[in-house]
């Protein structure tokens, strides 16, 4: 059966038909007006479960649908929607019923309206489900639905509802929702912990995204450093000759490209570091240099 078809005899079969499984729940979600939010569809308890249909109620002055997709490839879901109005009907189907007992059904991206008040909340009412099947059959036993809602509130860029130095929309849009990053962890293993990874605007869960020092040499009296930058950030180079008192090493340099290049005049014995945004309390980065002429590495 097609995913259409499939859409069509959801939607005009009886109430009474299929049994209701299971419970499907949409969890709490921030974004910053004009910017895009993903919303996992959740359910659980549904072993067995090959296909879905779930009736999701939005507001449309406030968040508008974008797309829908199945969690990852491995999820073997294939799915389908249709707006209309304040509704969203969303299925998903696989060939084979599922052996966990729980999971994402799908995935919804909306748009926060721009322009729109921040703080201001769309709930997200999940007003009908059901779930069935290998083939559309009844799942046995299953007992009686409980129908959890979501929201997405939207945010301004220095929201912090947890207090923990990262903002909703930081921690939504990297970690899935406005609580889910810890701030001194470091999940991609690149060196830098989250709260790092955010002053210096790269990506938290790519590791080919940090900021590091790519080149440093020692030439004539001047230093030259090769930076990975994000641009539209703000670096300012400091210098140590005791890596303990550090002071300003040239003026501070807002990175149009993903790689900064800064010469700098290279006094005996000095150990040069980068900080991050000058928006904010800095991360420290610091680089010890070589006693051999010449260079400077990575400390
Ligand atoms: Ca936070
Ligand atoms: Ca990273």
């Amino acid at each position: 059966m097609g995913l259409g078809a499939l859409l069509a005899w959801f939607l005009s079969s009886s109430p009474a038909g299929p049994l209701l499984a299971s419970q499907v729940f949409i969890g709490e979600h921030a974004v910053l007006p004009g910017d895009r939010v993903r919303v996992p569809i959740w359910f659980t308890n549904a072993p067995g479960v090959a296909s879905a249909a779930v009736t999701l109620r939005f507001d449309p002055g406030l968040v508008e649908p974008v797309s829908v997709s199945a969690p990852d490839a491995s999820s073997g879901f294939a799915v389908a929607s249709s707006v209309r109005d304040t509704t969203w009907q969303i299925v998903a189907a696989r060939e084979t019923g599922l052996a966990q007992s729980s999971g994402i059904l799908a995935v919804v991206t909306f748009r926060a309206r721009p322009g729109t008040v921040a703080r201001l909340t769309a709930p997200l009412t999940v007003a009908d489900y059901r779930l069935h099947g290998q083939h559309g059959r009844p799942l046995p036993g299953a007992p009686g639905a409980a129908l959890a809602q979501g929201q997405i509130t939207l945010v301004d860029p220095q929201t912090d509802r947890d207090a923990n130095g990262l903002p909703d929309w930081w921690e939504e849009r990297f970690f899935g929702g406005p609580s889910s990053a810890e701030p001194t962890a470091d999940p991609d293993g690149d060196g830098m912990r989250n709260w790092q990874e955010y002053w210096a605007g790269t990506d938290p869960v790519d590791a080919a995204s940090a900021l590091r020092l790519l080149l440093a040499r020692v030439i004539g009296g001047m230093v030259y450093l090769r930076i990975d930058s994000v641009p539209g950030k703000t670096y300012q180079c400091e210098q140590s000759v005791d890596l303990h008192d550090w002071q300003p090493a040239g003026a501070a340099v807002r990175a149009t490209t993903s790689v900064l290049q800064l010469a700098l005049p290279a006094p005996p014995d000095t150990q040069y570091r980068t900080a991050g945004d000058g928006s904010g309390p800095f991360p420290r980065f610091a680089w010890r240099s070589e006693k051999a002429p010449g260079a400077i590495r990575p400390g």
